[in-house]
């Protein structure tokens, strides 16, 4: 099975909501995935975590001091999800003395900077601390970061991705925090592989062939239906606010006829005042003629 091909190839689709969309959600039906991202000092765990929770990249970025949380909700298939992204120090032993950080916990994000040997030979420190102490089967995730920075690389993208593989067993992407969307598909790709990790043995068939290469027809078709699904929902929404607004738009029509109304009554009268008065001066300066 090979989720990230799927993905990849936008056979599967993983939508982050927006504020408009996360609003609609039926609450009851969010999962929560807890990602510690981890590494050494300076390779971009900081970086990593705001460009995917605000799309920010900066280079004077300060050095993370306590364990940070960012939040973001993506949708995958029929099923919302919202993620903590937990931006960590770079201090292992610290972290492995503090058992809440472990706690619920659902993936580890370990981060190296392509330009710097060290970081990426400390994964394995990383790695294997951490394994200690979390389920076994929570999934990892190696990424090499800074690979905007090409003349500097030490570390070859194929050592490290069959390092991933064979040593560590855990899924591996390069990234750079300057690129807009790569950050984000990669984080996207590991939700999924949480998603399928955590499935019972019944939602493992129900999913199995949405995830599968094999069951590509039969995958296409659900997704198709779930998206149907997904499309009348938005469909009925969208009658139900053009009636809110075509009720609203009248309202303001009816007022401004009514304002219209108002003002020209309100003129005609001031016309006939003007007139009268006109006819009363007129009056006047008969009956003073008049008297003269
Ligand atoms: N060129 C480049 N610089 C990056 C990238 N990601 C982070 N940096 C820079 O690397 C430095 C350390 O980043 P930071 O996120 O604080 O690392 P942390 O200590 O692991 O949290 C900062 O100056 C960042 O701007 C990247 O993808 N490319
Ligand atoms: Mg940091």
């Amino acid at each position: 099975m090979s989720i990230f091909k799927r993905i990849q190839d936008q056979k599967i689709t993983i939508k982050y909501l927006d504020e408009d969309e996360i609003s609609q959600i039926d609450t009851e039906k969010i999962i929560e995935y807890k990602v510690l991202v981890v590494g050494d000092h300076l390779v971009g765990k900081s970086s990593l975590c705001l460009r995917f929770a605000k799309n920010e990249f900066n280079l004077e970025i300060k050095p993370t001091k306590e364990n940070e949380c960012y939040v973001k909700i993506l949708k995958l298939f029929d099923i919302t999800i919202k993620l903590y992204l937990i931006d960590t120090t770079s201090d292992l032993n610290k972290m492995i003395k503090n058992n809440n950080l472990f706690e619920d916990v659902k993936g580890i994000i370990v981060v190296y900077d392509i330009t710097k040997i060290k970081s990426f030979d400390n994964c394995k420190l990383w790695i294997n601390e951490i394994r200690q102490n979390v389920n076994e089967l929570i999934p990892f995730m190696l990424i090499g970061n800074k690979k905007d920075l090409k003349f500097l690389r030490n570390i070859d993208y194929e050592e490290a991705y069959e390092k991933a593989n064979n040593k560590f067993n855990c899924d591996f992407k390069e990234t750079s925090c300057i690129e807009l969307e790569n950050v984000k598909d990669c984080i996207k790709l590991f939700v999924a592989r949480i998603f399928y990790t955590n499935l019972n043995e019944n939602e493992k068939q129900h999913y199995k062939v949405l995830f599968s290469d094999k069951g590509n027809d039969e995958g296409k078709e659900k997704e198709k239906k779930i998206e149907n699904n997904e499309k009348d929902k938005k469909e009925e929404n969208k009658i139900e606010n053009n009636e809110k607004e075509k009720i609203e738009e009248n309202k303001i029509k009816n007022e401004e006829k009514d304002r219209n109304k108002d003002n020209k009554i309100d003129k005609n009268e001031k016309d006939k005042n003007e007139d009268n008065k006109i006819e009363n001066e007129e009056k006047d300066k008969k009956e003073d003629n008049k008297q003269e």
